[in-house]
């Protein structure tokens, strides 16, 4: 499913501790994104700002051992290769994938010196990192995989973010979105993975790459990655906002 929108209790429990968050960290709340002036949004503020403040910024979230992975669903929002589901097809992500995505590349735009599309090849040589972590659904439930793929933080600093970028946007074939911050985007477990418990990234869960933040709650984890893109202000690619999601859902 796609993300519902509905107000969690945690948000609810957040936007009742805002005014008292807001008084605590009024020096920093200027530099928190934007919240349009939603009341129960004001809650990210503090969410974004208790977490950034208070945790050690390189904390890494819990890896796990072999034997601890899971069974993982698949959540089927949306396959971008099947042409009857309107709102997420691609004819391009159809068309790569059935070449078995050898004509597949990643963009990466913006404030970067080196704008320019990778293969994957040309990604697994700036690097890997492999690591079994949790993923967490917004929906409920957690799966513990084994991932492996290329740090962000690699692609970033090769092509050269420019000293004003602040935020990193990344989106999939399907029209799904999601960005994140520096902080989070050169943490050392966000990664681009290909790989999934030791086998080319399954179709279902985002082939032929899909970002990893282990930082963030799983819809924060784009599948089918197409394009990155480097900016120095704000933007809520996905519109989560605007539609009662959180942009920031540290755990
Ligand atoms: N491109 C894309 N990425 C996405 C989604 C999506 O619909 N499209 N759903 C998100 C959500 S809500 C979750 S829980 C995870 C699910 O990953 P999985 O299908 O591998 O279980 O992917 C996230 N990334
Ligand atoms: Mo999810």
């Amino acid at each position: 499913m796609r993300k519902k929108k509905t107000i969690t209790r945690r948000e609810a429990i957040f936007a009742g501790l805002t005014s008292a968050g807001a008084l605590l960290l009024s020096g920093c709340l200027k530099k928190a994104p934007p919240t349009y002036g939603n009341i129960l949004r004001m809650g990210d503020d503090l969410t974004y700002m208790a977490q950034r403040g208070l945790l050690s910024q390189r904390a890494l979230a819990m890896e796990y051992q072999k034997s601890d992975i899971t069974s993982f669903p698949a959540t089927d929002n949306g396959d971008p290769a099947d042409p009857a589901n309107k709102k997420v097809y691609s004819k391009t992500y159809q068309d790569l994938q059935g070449n078995d995505f050898k004509d597949w590349t990643l963009s990466i735009e913006g404030s970067v010196a080196k704008p320019g599309k990778y293969s994957m090849d040309d990604l697994k040589k700036l690097g890997e990192r492999r690591q079994i972590t949790r993923h967490t659904c917004e929906e409920g439930w957690s799966a513990i995989a084994e991932w492996t793929g290329v740090p962000l933080s690699a692609l970033l600093k090769h092509a050269g973010i420019l000293p004003a970028a602040r935020f990193v946007s990344l989106y999939g074939f399907d029209n799904y979105a999601e960005s994140i911050d520096m902080l989070d985007a050169f943490h050392p477990q966000t990664i681009l993975a290909h790989t999934m418990n030791g086998d080319k990234l399954p179709a279902r869960h985002g082939a032929p790459l899909r970002l990893r933040v282990e930082t963030q709650i799983g819809y924060k984890s784009v599948k089918y990655l197409q394009r990155i893109v480097v900016t120095d202000k704000f933007i809520d690619p996905n519109s989560d906002i605007p539609e009662g999601w959180s942009w920031y859902t540290g755990i």
